[in-house]
């Protein structure tokens, strides 16, 4: 059941799709104050409640014993300390004795206190008491993911060349550049569907264009790569270069499409391009014009993007700066500064200038004439920036589909686009937190996901890029993806565990008919991809505290080794299951493994897949791009269930096209 409770005057912020009676009276659980101080929702957990959720956010599954803040930033820095990330995906489930979803529609800052100030105290707080509060009752927390699914409407579906791997690196530049990535990939027998296009390929950083010396003929080029099986995916960041000549600026500005400032002229902050505009992707005429301009990169064949820098950053704005300089000549002509005007003015004011709040309390959005301030709003920024191309590609390529995904979100924004988990680091944390943000992204929404495989900041090694790839292999967005100035990451570049990188990467194209088949079940029933085991086994005490390995759709546990020198890890299983130790396609081993704790052996060359009891993988040959793939040559990997069989339901399409409902697309298979 679910119930829906109104505060104030909230901002419609689309999230839900579902109509949806207000309740009258106090919710079901909790208490709940406001004032013109905030909103305050509190209630107690009981000892033994896993509270999920929130999505991109750090930590473990279960995200007992810390404070969260959602409030999108740019922070590329994901240690263990800190609150917010990204994104705002303000639904939690409550798992214990009974099963709550609780859904704060709030547009900007909210703090989710989870048994950080008191172990068995939950206390959601925001500033202003104006919101939307869903609370769903339900009899198991699939239950309640599968109704808030069904009340924030259909997630994403990209083509299902986005279901292949994706090479990346900021600081691919010129043709030359991309067509070497591609051709030294070939050469490793590496299979490879997507090569991704940083801000480098622009020209000085405007968006939709493309820097014409470094590719004389684009759309000649982009043909050129999709003949080899490869598409150029091109980022779009969200801010849009002041510069007298340059068409989208000027288009903007003599719209009124960009957020402006208090006194109506047009608010400027600085990002790689140096002095930008922000669209105002909140008003739906600017967003219809900003998700047009997206056309000058499709008619040049381009069929997918990543949005990024739209939380939205802000390296500074002209008048921080301007002050912050200030200061500094006021502090420069003193003889000698406290430690205190150090730290606080020149330390702290330099890093200060960044995302600053006062920055995002001095720019407006036009909602339904309203003008409303951005930091009022902030939290559906990026969001409305992905929706903004994803309405656009309904119009530019109607029935298609186009791979679209974006570095901020809010839930709501998981209909028009995927996301990527923004920047991590080369360590094996990063992994670990990777495996722990999958279910929680995914039970918010959004189902095309992934982390930037290796890691992006710092130099990774060779077996974390293997042992990533060992669990990047089974998330949706597959891609590697690297920062300029560190190691060159590119699989092809680690000759001693080349072998085991191909295998691997060939391993994903053999797995994907279960793959694209879970990830369409998913999106198309509202069911889960990946999910905690503490789901499925809820009366399991063991189960429900496994944080490190994820139940992959119907059939299939994954328990990634994220430890560095290790050659095997626990396992945890909650029923008995079949194991296939892998090494490739061809070479495996399998053992029937009985319920309880193991020690599973897993070299480093080595990936643990388990089948559970009655169900079966369909196994493709492996290919060189998923154009190549053959999905009607199956092998079934299998687990037989007590009368000895094992099925899969199975989806296929043509991968490119939006007609989801016809029921020739699905078969079971069956094997006995
Ligand atoms: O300020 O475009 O998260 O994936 O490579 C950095 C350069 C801007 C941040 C993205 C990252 C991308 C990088 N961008």
């Amino acid at each position: 059941m679910i119930q829906k409770y109104l505060y104030g005057v909230p901002f419609d912020t689309e999230s839900v799709v579902a109509p949806i009676p207000a309740s009258q009276g106090e919710p079901p659980v909790g208490t709940i104050k406001t004032s013109e101080f905030g909103f305050c929702f509190a209630c107690l957990l009981a000892e033994g409640d896993r509270v999920y959720g929130l999505g991109e956010a750090n930590r473990g599954i279960n995200k007992r014993g810390f404070v969260y803040v959602s409030d999108n930033v740019d922070d590329g820095l994901h240690t263990e300390n800190k609150q917010r990330m990204y994104a705002a995906h303000n639904f939690i489930v409550i798992s214990g004795q009974q099963n709550l979803g609780l859904f704060f529609d709030y547009p900007a800052r909210i703090r989710f206190d989870i048994g950080f100030t008191r172990r068995d105290w939950l206390e959601v707080t925001c500033e202003r008491a104006d919101l939307a509060l869903y609370v769903i009752t339900g009899d198991s927390a699939c239950d309640v993911v599968k109704q808030f699914r069904a009340i924030i409407g259909r997630s994403y579906i990209p083509p299902k060349f986005a279901f292949g791997f994706g090479q990346s690196r900021y600081g691919y530049k010129t043709q030359a550049d991309f067509e070497e990535v591609v051709a030294k990939h070939r050469q490793a027998h590496i299979p490879l569907d997507m090569v991704y296009m940083d801000i480098d390929y622009m020209d000085h950083y405007k968006d939709f264009t493309v820097n014409p010396e470094n590719f004389p003929d684009f759309s000649g080029f982009v043909s050129k790569m999709k003949e080899q099986g490869v598409r150029l995916v091109p980022i779009i960041d969200a801010g849009v270069k002041e510069e007298a000549g340059y068409s989208v600026c000027n288009e903007g500005k003599e719209k009124g499409y960009f957020c402006k400032r208090a006194d109506g002229t047009d608010f400027e902050g600085t990002v790689w391009p140096g002095w930008s505009h922000f669209p105002d992707v909140l008003n739906p005429e600017a967003r219809a014009w900003f998700g047009s301009q997206y056309r000058a990169l499709t008619d040049c064949g381009i069929e997918g993007f990543w949005n990024d820098m739209n939380e939205p950053a802000l390296f500074y704005s002209p008048e921080r700066l301007k002050a912050f300089f200030e200061s500094m000549d006021e502090l420069s002509r003193k003889d000698n500064i406290v430690q205190d005007e150090f730290f606080g003015k020149v330390v702290g004011g330099a890093l200060g200038l960044m995302n600053a709040p006062e920055d995002y309390a001095s720019f407006y959005h036009d909602v339904d004439g309203q003008r409303v301030r951005h930091d009022r709003v902030h939290n559906l920024y990026g969001g409305n920036m992905t929706r903004a191309a994803g309405e656009a590609f309904a119009r530019l390529r109607p029935g298609r589909r186009t791979l679209l995904y974006s570095r901020s979100s809010f839930i709501g924004s998981h209909r028009y686009g995927g996301i990527w988990l923004g920047d991590n680091a080369s360590t094996w944390a990063q992994l670990l937190a990777n495996i722990q943000m999958m279910p929680n992204v995914q039970l918010c929404g959004f189902l095309y996901t992934g982390a930037d495989l290796c890691g992006f900041s710092y130099d990774t090694t060779p077996d974390l890029a293997l042992r990533w790839l060992e669990f990047g292999l089974f998330t949706p967005l597959m891609r590697n993806h690297a920062t300029d100035g560190s190691r060159m990451q590119e699989y092809y570049r680690f000759a001693d565990m080349l072998p085991a990188l191909r295998k691997m990467l060939r391993l994903r194209y053999a797995l994907l008919p279960y793959l694209y088949s879970t990830f369409m079940k998913a999106a198309l029933e509202d069911t889960s991809y990946f999910r905690p085991l503490g789901f499925d086994f809820p009366a399991d005490p063991d189960a429900r505290e496994v944080q490190d390995q994820l139940l992959l759709g119907e059939g299939v546990m994954v328990a990634p080794v994220y430890t560095q020198n290790a050659s095997g890890r626990h396992v945890y299983l909650p029923e008995a299951m079949k194991l296939y130790r892998i090494r490739s396609v061809d070479d495996y081993d399998t053992e029937l493994l009985p319920a309880g704790h193991h020690y599973v052996r897993c070299a480093l060359d080595e990936v643990l897949l388990f089948i559970r009891p009655g169900h079966a993988v369909p196994v493709a040959r492996p290919a060189s791009c998923t154009a190549q793939l053959d999905d009607t040559a199956l092998t079934l990997w299998a687990c037989p269930d007590e009368n000895g069989s094992a099925r899969c339901r199975m989806y296929t399409d043509d991968g490119e096209t939006s007609d989801f409902a016809a029921p020739e697309h699905w078969k079971v298979l069956e094997s006995n």
